[in-house]
């Protein structure tokens, strides 16, 4: 059974002070992990209090990127094996502002999956799809290419445990979150996709979760298809208040 995971992506916000205040409204108010798994994604440099201060057990902290090197003269960059020291539990790769802003290609992306399995995270590998690309029809293309890309030399092993997050930019931070529909249709090509690759058994061990202007009004309905798994909210994690409403999405 795949428990859903409700991640946050806080992007380049909040100061660490802020972040303590989220935390102590949080804390003891997200759900059990056993039966609905809960994520922040923060900036390093706020994961360092973060991690030092008062990051509840059940919450579990991620990073939002990360090199493929553990150590080395790589000046600005962030060690993925200092992260796993931290108590990362997860971190974004590929996450599509990466791949806009920052150049980041599936190459790249593949050696950090790789950094972050060796370090024994679990990347949450996003995928993106434009308004151009789905018009034109070559979504489905483009989406396989980028988990084909992202996955090359995992192994069956790690591929199970893979988190994968379909955010299409379309829907990223427009306030219009793909339909529930849209997103089931990214998510089930993302799970054939890699049935394709590793067989059924493992597509249907690894979660997939929606990205893209998830609020606490579309996250109930986004949740009752079959190959959502859960989300990664940006603008609606930044409040405490809404991103407990969105781990609190059954009620
Ligand atoms: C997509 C998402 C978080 P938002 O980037 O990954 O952001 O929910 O603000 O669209």
């Amino acid at each position: 059974m795949r428990i859903p995971l409700i991640a946050g992506n806080w992007k380049m916000n909040k100061n660490p002070a802020e972040a303590d205040a989220f935390m102590t409204v949080v804390a003891d108010q997200v759900p059990d992990p056993d039966q609905v798994e809960t994520a922040i994604a923060a900036p390093a440099v706020v994961l360092t209090t973060m991690a030092q201060n008062n990051a509840p057990d059940r919450l579990r902290l991620a990073a939002e990127n990360c090199y493929y090197e553990d150590a080395g003269a790589y000046t600005g960059e962030t060690s993925p094996k200092t992260l796993a020291e931290m108590g990362m539990r997860y971190v974004i790769v590929g996450h599509s502002e990466r791949r806009l802003y920052f150049n980041e290609t599936d190459d790249l992306i593949n050696r950090k999956v790789h950094a972050v399995f060796r370090n024994q995270m679990t990347p949450i590998v996003c995928c993106d799809e434009t308004m151009g690309r789905r018009e034109s029809g070559e979504k489905i293309h483009w989406v396989v290419s980028q988990v084909t890309g992202a996955l090359k030399g995992v192994s069956e092993q790690q591929a199970r445990q893979l988190v994968i997050a379909y955010e299409p930019s379309w829907a990223i931070g427009s306030g219009t979150s793909a339909s529930a529909d849209q997103a089931e249709e990214g998510c089930y090509l993302i799970r054939q996709t890699v049935a394709d690759l590793y067989g059924d058994p493992v597509a249907d061990d690894m979660r997939v979760l929606y990205g893209g202007s998830v609020k606490p009004d579309n996250i109930a309905e986004l949740m009752t298809k079959r190959d959502i798994d859960g989300v990664l909210a940006g603008g609606a994690s930044l409040d405490a208040e809404t991103f407990l409403q969105l781990t609190h999405y059954q009620n």
